[in-house]
């Protein structure tokens, strides 16, 4: 307890102030009279005014970890007001009598009910839906010879925090939904924040900002009825992106399996624009910036995202949760690819400063610079995943921005959409938003103000507070601003003829891919025309896809009845990208989910080696049993009627369970089976849609009898071994492919 007098205590913080501000420099108060004239004359600046200084002691999302109580959201073990009285009751209404009126003079009532009314923000405008985590990002020093950004250091380490999202759905949208998604990255580095807003694909729709809100309006619901939500498969989706060809390119993408990840850990990032870096001699060059996930990029089948979306909506938010929570900490590394920084500003005949252009890696390899490691969730959703607000404009200095007419739009966008969300322009003394560079601005005020500022000059040149802030000399770090030249050239709203090619890309994708991925595109493009209800959007859909390929314009158009049209643009000889396949490489197993379908009765022995195997190979067992609670001591995770197929990535069958009371009515086994169902119908299923969903299957004991039952004995992808951990091992095997991509019938070569 401060035993001092207020007017003293006063005085005191008065004094404080004072001598912080009154260094031995020239111009300050209380100091002699500056020597010069000019009274901004260089000197050593003062330090950070201390409520402008970043957080010391204390982590951006506010925990407590040695900082004044008044730091703190929540003390004390009683209920209080918002002003820290304590309450006997809050469930009661202050009445004239037990069943007398409310009384006006009820000031907890009011208080409680008042901040309830105000609890909800708008959603942002695009990626509403999504998720964050902290991590640590950890520089190599590769990239010390093109750009002088700190913390890509050897071994320099930067606190992080990443949001991942889908871009068209509200906030309370599933997250298996056909769409791009969001990989936003604010690294918290000494030299001041930086923001990769980046997203799971490296091109965008469109070439200029100024066509945003068309895009976003096209891709939103349909403003009559708001329907349908999350999603690209309606009419006003397909005719901009028809009638508006540049955006053909991403939407190949979007069809793709890219456009249904397995999970935001199994996402390549993309900060999709070039930028120019600068090293510490001043030179220049440009870049574009990938993160590539450790785990692989995997994606879902459109089965399984379609099902998903009603059995586990949050499977992406949960997967991200639950996979650091379990100590599978998921990594990336990130990458630049480098090119000359020309005066044309093109690498290998490709304009770089078209965003909807990639360099394809066989050209230009990706090289490592860092790695990501998520390694901590959020304490609380809203003051963290939902306050975080990103910018493309926050950059440390070594990297800056191109001529790339999107880059330049989302500049201005990104603080302008905070001002109505956030409530005003004090964004950044949100916790999750405050940088941990030390910030000495001179802005002041406005809604939400945090800080007391001190001094009484916030304007520059000053002799009041000393000349402080200063700005920077050259040996002091400053972000300096390329000075790049820029052309003599008249005003015009025009784009330059190199982004008049908006089909060979879109080939040279389709090319790229496998048999298999080729074919889920062409069921996805007739999912999503075949929801449309205008036929003319339709055969404009077709007639861009005939401009990418007659192949897939063919097979969309058997699929939805229509003649496929004959190509209105030459088609361009296109060298495929093999990096762009998810199809034919092997990854790590790290993380993923193996569900044991185990029987009180079975052999349970097996199953605790199985179990110890699964961990040990850092991937996670579920147990799923006939009932809840535990079996021969191991606790079960997921019943018949909890579990589903869709949340494994493999399943292992230790028993074949009979049908308990409360499956579903019984049907007789597949056709070619060994007689009627004497398995429970939901282990069945879950079996059937697995073999759908091309996972790795494997039994051993009296699982191999599920099997029979389900007619998939000596199919590719089913194994059976004479224990647990043998069937284990080849599963394992099967996983690394991450799929049984044989299984689909790949009909397009
Ligand atoms: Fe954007 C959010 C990524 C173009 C305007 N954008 C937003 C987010 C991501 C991206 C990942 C979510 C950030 C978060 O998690 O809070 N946006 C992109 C990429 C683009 C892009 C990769 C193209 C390469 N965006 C773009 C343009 C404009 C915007 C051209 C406007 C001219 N974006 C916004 C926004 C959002 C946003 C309205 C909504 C919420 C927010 O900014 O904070 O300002």
């Amino acid at each position: 307890m401060d035993s001092r007098t207020p007017a003293k205590a006063v005085k005191d913080v008065v004094e404080k102030v004072t001598d912080a501000l009154t260094p031995d420099v020239p111009g300050a108060p209380g100091s002699a009279p500056p020597s010069v004239e000019e009274p901004t004359t260089p000197h050593d600046p003062l330090p950070p005014k201390p409520e402008q200084g970043a957080p010391q002691t204390r982590t951006p999302t506010g925990v407590e970890t040695g900082a004044p109580a008044t730091a703190m959201g929540q003390q004390g073990a009683f209920l209080t007001t918002a002003q820290g009285a304590r309450l006997r009751d809050t469930d009661h209404s202050l009445k004239a009598g037990p069943r007398g009126p409310v009384l006006l003079q009820d000031h907890h009532l009011r208080e409680k009910i008042t901040h309830f009314d105000h609890e909800r923000i708008p959603e942002r405008v695009v990626h509403a839906r999504g998720a964050g985590a902290h991590g640590l990002f950890t520089g190599y020093g590769t990239a010390e010879e093109v750009t002088r950004a700190g913390f890509l250091g050897k071994g320099r380490e930067t606190e992080v925090f990443v949001r991942f999202s889908t871009v068209l759905g509200s906030r309370g949208s599933a997250d298996t939904v056909r769409d791009t998604r969001g990989f936003a990255t604010k690294f918290y580095t000494d030299e001041g924040t930086f923001d990769l807003v980046g997203n799971n694909m490296p091109v965008f729709f469109i070439q200029d900002a100024i066509k945003f809100p068309d895009i976003i309006h096209a891709g939103k619901p349909h403003p009559d009825r708001e329907i349908p939500q999350a999603q690209s498969a309606h009419d006003t989706f397909w005719d901009f992106v028809s009638l508006h060809t540049e955006a053909q390119h991403h939407t190949i993408w979007n069809m793709s399996d890219r456009g249904i990840p397995r999970s935001y850990r199994t996402m390549e990032g993309f900060g999709v624009h070039t930028f120019r870096l600068v090293n510490a001699a001043g030179e220049t060059a440009l870049a574009k910036f990938h993160w590539k996930p450790k785990l692989g990029v995997h994606s879902l089948t459109w089965e399984e995202a379609q099902m998903l979306a009603g059995v586990d909506p949050d499977f992406h938010r949960r997967d991200l949760y639950d996979a650091i929570e379990a100590g599978a900490y998921p990594e990336w590394e990130l990458g630049i690819q480098v090119f000359p920084d020309t005066p044309e500003e093109t690498f290998a005949g490709i304009d770089l400063l078209d965003p909807t252009k990639i360099v394809p890696e066989e050209l230009a390899p990706v090289q490592p610079v860092g790695k990501l490691v998520l390694n901590r969730t959020p304490t609380n959703f809203f003051a963290e995943s939902e306050q975080v607000a990103f910018h493309v404009g926050h950059l440390p200095p070594g990297i800056d921005v191109t001529n790339d007419p999107l880059l330049q739009g989302r500049l201005f966008s990104y603080v302008d959409t905070q001002l109505t969300r956030l409530g005003g322009p004090n964004f950044s003394q949100i916790p999750v938003n405050r940088p941990h560079a030390p910030v000495n601005d001179m802005l002041r005020d406005g809604f939400h103000q945090h800080a007391v500022h001190a001094g009484v000059a916030p304007y520059r040149p000053n002799s009041l507070d000393g000349g402080n802030p200063f700005p920077a000399g050259d040996a002091d770090d400053a972000f300096v601003d390329v000075p790049v030249r820029v052309t003599e050239a008249p005003k015009v709203r025009a784009n330059p003829a190199t982004f008049d090619d908006h089909f060979s890309q879109a080939r040279l994708f389709w090319l790229s891919m496998s048999p298999v991925e080729k074919e889920h595109i062409v069921r996805a493009y007739t999912f999503e025309l075949g929801k449309c209800y205008h036929q003319a959007i339709r055969e404009r859909q077709l007639q861009c896809l005939a401009n990418i390929d007659p192949v897939l314009c063919a097979q969309v158009a058997t699929g939805l009845g229509l003649p496929a049209p004959q190509p209105t643009v030459p088609l361009g000889e296109a060298t495929p990208s093999p990096a762009l396949s998810q199809v034919g490489r092997q990854w790590p197993a790290d993380g993923r989910m193996v569900g044991i379908v185990v029987d009180p009765d079975g052999d349970l022995d097996d199953v605790h080696q199985v179990r110890h195997a699964v961990f040990a190979a850092g991937m996670v067992p579920l147990l799923i049993a006939p009932h809840g609670g535990t079996i021969g001591g191991l606790t079960v995770q997921r019943t018949f009627a909890t579990g589903r197929s869709v949340e494994l990535d493999a399943v292992l069958l230790a028993a074949a369970p009979a049908p308990a009371p409360d499956a579903l009515p019984a049907r007789d086994a597949k056709a070619g089976a060994a007689g009627p169902a004497a398995v429970d119908p939901r282990v069945l299923l879950l079996v059937e849609e697995c073999w759908r969903h091309a996972k790795a299957i494997g039994a051993w004991g009296a699982g191999a009898d599920v099997l029979r039952q389900a007619g998939l004995v000596d199919s590719p992808g089913v194994v059976t071994g004479g224990s647990g951990t043998e069937t284990l091992t080849a599963v394992q095997q099967l996983m690394a492919a991450h799929r049984v991509w044989e299984r689909f019938p790949a009909a397009i070569a």
